[in-house]
């Protein structure tokens, strides 16, 4: 991990080192905690979040879900996040909010144990690796299944529901495939461990819908509207396992990930076993709208601007 020199914890600046957490917190133990995953890129007219806000709002709306009752607003902690960019000196990042039950109680209704808050930025390369934007990557049909509603809630971002992702990606992993597709508790597609999923058949795009037990993606919306933008289709339907292999081309969103072609899903060849002409289109785009070079996605950005008399210099604790 690539340790920069402050994270903001409950209303300050603290050292990277010293922003640790009780043995005996919550959210530890049972997972209680929500979070967010959001990119900041360097653009012409300087450091940029991602639609910030579409962020912020998921995360209030998962802590909602879970009962966890955030002690500051959205715009507390998006102001926040433009002071430790800055003063991290961080023009392009990856951020991690985090807001989780810390200590004071355990058990499972712990209505005494805080809401700790926290925002990390750090860098964070090419999460299914370097090649995977360019080549495409290899992914496996999970033998898990994604998390149903009936049980817990896929469209929270939860921290306890990433236990189920990190078993479909280890089970990828160990079998030699790059990334892991969960379908859900039907039998139909889902998304990747850490992505939604998109399948270009005929010439249309097909992603599935909600009652798939999708995290709802802020870059699936984003490509969503790119792609009808770029006068492709796109249909939100079900998505039966076989068409994964009949699909002319496969490819993944997320913050973490990007834009990420699939050139292979369970030793099955898609199109011409590479980025098919669709998903690079739609990628170039995309990639456009992140890094400020589409004008009509500029609203997406949220400018980082450091705080009155905070520069890259001023990184004592607040
Ligand atoms: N589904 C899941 C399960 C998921 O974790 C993500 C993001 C997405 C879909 C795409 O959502 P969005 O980023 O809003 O387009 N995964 C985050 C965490 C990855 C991690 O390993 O940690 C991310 O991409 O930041």
């Amino acid at each position: 991990m690539d340790q920069v020199d402050l994270i903001w914890k409950n209303g300050e600046f603290v050292p990277w080192e010293q922003a640790q957490t009780h043995v005996l917190s919550h959210g530890l133990h049972y997972g209680t905690g929500v979070f967010e995953g959001i990119r900041c890129y360097e653009t012409e007219r300087g450091p940029a979040i991602f639609r910030h806000a579409d962020h912020l709002s998921r995360l209030e709306k998962s802590a909602q879900l879970y009962y966890l009752e955030l002690p500051y607003s959205g715009e507390q902690i998006r102001q926040a996040t433009h002071e430790l960019l800055t003063r991290n000196g961080l023009r392009s990042a990856y951020i991690r909010p985090l807001a989780y039950r810390g200590y004071g109680s355990l058990g499972l209704y712990a209505k005494d144990a805080p809401i700790d808050v926290i925002v990390a930025a750090f860098p964070w390369g090419a999460y299914l690796g370097e090649e995977s934007k360019n080549g495409g990557i290899r992914a496996k049909v999970s033998s898990w299944r994604r998390i149903s509603p009936g049980g817990s809630i896929p469209h929270a971002k939860a921290s306890g529901s990433y236990l189920n992702s990190i078993l479909a990606k280890t089970e990828s992993h160990n079998s030699g495939y790059d990334e892991a597709i969960l379908l859900d508790e039907r039998g139909f597609v889902c998304e990747g461990s850490g992505e939604n999923i998109f399948v270009v058949r005929d010439g249309e795009i097909v992603t599935p819908p909600h009652v798939a037990s999708i995290l709802d993606g802020i870059n699936r919306k984003s490509v969503i509207q790119i792609a009808r933008d770029l006068g492709y289709t796109v249909v939100e339907r079900d998505v039966a396992r076989a068409e994964l292999y009949l699909a002319e081309e496969v490819f993944l969103t997320g913050t973490a990930a990007e834009l990420v072609p699939v050139r292979e899903i369970d030793d099955h060849p898609l199109g011409e076993g590479k980025p098919g002409e669709i998903t690079t289109h739609v990628q170039a785009k995309f990639e456009d709208a992140l890094y400020g070079r589409a004008e009509e996605y500029l609203e997406w950005l949220d400018f980082v601007e450091a705080p009155a008399g905070v520069d890259a210099a001023s990184k004592v604790s607040s």
